[in-house]
């Protein structure tokens, strides 16, 4: 009895204690974790230490001996090249090269010299690095986790999140269990019961991930070194923030690692009218906002594969939009989305990751593309567009596209209520003051005055870019060339004809040489054309020669010749496509 009440009264008095110490640890650090960040006002910024290494830059540089060590290319022997050639072709890289280059490779320091100076805070937030894989090459996986879990200092590494959207490759079930089993539970894998799709797994792994960032690479890729400070702190000053890291290539074939960019030089983001991504160099405005080249600087978009986002933030703002498809044009939904409403993109400089840019891509989207009529890109393009766009800007979709008018891109309302409910500015906002520097590359589109297929009267065939890309000379094929396959939709004789005499097929453009009748570059922030359409005689003139667009009857050969408006040979109609998805 005595030593029962003997122990309670210890335990009493322990509890007291221990509450007490809790009150004063919490009294004295302001509450921890969530209110951290609002209770210390004053946070400070980045700095540099010119000629003294940065406080988280490595203490010694690693060197070692081996296949693709030092980012070398690694080739094979001869006798491996039937390996290589299967490989190829299953993963749309070399998974016989990499197989045999070291997880814990190292690659070479490609960052400017400046960024080696800067010191970052002690308090930066912790990450969940989330990596999305279907079906991936094992060795470039694990080189992806390797090189994380050896290049980020471990206080601001939540974890490495595998998210595996149902593969079917063997060695990525129980075998990956065991092996990331050593990694003592910073290395987590969670599974999709079914395929979802790069879009919806990305945001499973939001919604999963334990860190206050996560920070999205693709599944072949590898950290370079001291990349993760510069990544989290604009994150850290501001949640609304997202980075991007400066992306660094590493060849399919041999695993070479090397710079996309020329040094010191720094592009951002944009698109062009169709939606395709392009780049732009840094306009003056942003290189002089900065005191330092190696700052982080603002970009409109991204190209969708790797950054980081405070992950409440990221839920707050709808994650992706549930309604997109697969891939594609989620990179534009959610830079739209959170500069419209908000929020920031700055590119960062001094934080590089290489990624293995594939030959192709290997995969079916299986069963996820069949319940969609027509290209799944262009619906997700079309749902992101009629979200984001003023009717103005959603004009110039139309244009460049045509085709986008007919495809069902499904309900949209809960994406509108959420752009009100966030109450995001308009998308004229967003050309004015963030992407102002596309007007002079893509200017805003005039309307078509025909588009479809151009048939020559006499043959009844069309003009056709015979599925070559630019600069290549076009030819003529039989019209109609989509078939009846939904998924097989050929652009290449989809022409344009603008108010402005520009004759576009797809991003290009159709022009004229000595050598014939050309599908070329069109030429960079002009929307003007060398055509003259006659609506009466049918005719298509080269206004600065004067000639006419002609077909030789023998050869099927197309080029420019003197005007013969009654020669039939000379006759062109646009035919506009019927949608072929109804
Ligand atoms: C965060 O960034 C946004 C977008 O640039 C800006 O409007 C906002 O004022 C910033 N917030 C803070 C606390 O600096
Ligand atoms: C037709 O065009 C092709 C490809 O440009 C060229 O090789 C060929 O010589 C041309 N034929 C004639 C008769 O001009
Ligand atoms: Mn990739």
């Amino acid at each position: 009895m005595s030593a029962i009440r003997f122990n309670r009264r210890v335990v009493r008095y322990f509890l007291i204690a221990f509450f007490v110490v809790l009150f004063l640890y919490v009294l004295m650090t302001g509450g921890g974790g969530n209110s951290k960040s609002s209770t210390s006002a004053i946070k400070k910024k980045p700095w540099m230490t010119t000629g003294k290494l940065g406080n988280f830059e490595p203490k010694e540089i690693i060197e070692r001996e081996g296949p693709g060590e030092g980012g070398h290319a690694h080739h094979l022997k001869p006798n491996q090249e039937n390996d290589a050639a299967a490989s190829l072709s299953a993963y749309g890289m070399n998974m016989a090269c990499s197989d045999e280059i070291s997880l814990d490779r190292t690659i070479p320091d490609l960052r400017m010299d400046e960024c080696k100076y800067w010191n970052y805070p002690e308090d930066l937030p912790r990450a969940s690095v989330v990596l999305v894989f279907h079906n991936e090459g094992w060795s470039t996986l694990m080189r992806t986790v390797h090189s994380v879990i050896n290049r980020t200092p471990p206080q601001f590494l939540e974890e490495v999140l595998l998210v595996d959207d149902f593969s079917d490759k063997e060695n990525l079930k129980g075998k990956l269990e065991t092996y990331i089993k050593k990694f003592n539970g910073k290395v987590r894998l969670i599974r999709n019961p079914e395929r979802q799709g790069l879009i919806r797994t990305r945001v499973r792994g939001a919604e999963e991930a334990r860190g206050e960032v996560v920070i999205f690479l693709d599944a072949h890729c590898e950290v370079g070194t001291n990349w993760i400070p510069p990544l989290l702190a604009p994150i850290y000053y501001n949640r609304t923030t997202m980075t991007v890291p400066v992306i660094d290539g590493i060849d399919h074939d041999h695993f070479e690692y090397r710079p996309v960019y020329q040094a010191g030089q720094h592009f951002r983001g944009i698109f062009e009218w169709g939606m395709l991504y392009k780049e732009n160099e840094l306009p003056d405005k942003e290189v002089q906002r900065r005191s330092f080249n190696s700052m982080p600087y603002d970009s409109p978009t991204h190209a969708g594969g790797l950054f980081a986002i405070n992950r409440n933030y990221f839920l707050q703002i709808g994650a992706y939009d549930p309604g997109l498809l697969v891939w594609g044009g989620e990179n534009f939904e959610l830079s739209f989305k959170i500069w419209q409403c908000g929020g920031s993109i700055q590119w960062v400089p001094c934080s590089r990751v290489g990624h293995v840019y594939r030959s192709f891509m290997p995969y079916t989207f299986g069963k996820l593309a069949e319940k969609k009529k027509g290209p799944l890109i262009t619906i997700n393009y079309k749902r992101v567009i009629e979200v984001w766009f003023d009717d103005k800007f959603k004009e110039y979709f139309y244009t460049r596209e045509p085709l986008a008018r007919y495809l069902d891109m499904g309900d949209i309302s809960e994406q509108l209520a959420l752009k009100d409910r966030l109450q995001c500015k308009s998308f004229q906002w967003f050309m004015d003051n963030v992407a102002y520097d596309m007007r002079e590359k893509f200017p805003e589109l005039p309307p078509n005055v025909h588009w479809g297929e151009m048939i020559n009267k006499a043959t009844k065939e069309c003009i056709d870019t015979m599925g070559h890309a630019a600069p290549t000379v076009m030819g003529m094929s039989p019209c109609h060339g989509w078939g009846n396959n939904q998924e097989d939709i050929s652009d290449d004789k989809l022409v344009r004809l603008n108010a402005k005499g520009q004759l576009g097929v797809g991003e290009r453009c159709i022009d004229a040489d000595r050598q014939g009748i050309k599908l070329v570059f069109c030429p960079l922030g002009s929307v003007e054309g060398p055509w003259h359409y006659d609506e009466g005689d049918k005719t298509l003139m080269h206004k600065e020669t004067r000639k006419c667009v002609a077909l030789h009857p023998q050869s099927n050969n197309l080029s420019l010749m003197p005007c013969d408006p009654i020669n039939t040979y000379q006759q062109w109609v646009f035919k506009e496509i019927p949608s072929p998805w109804h």
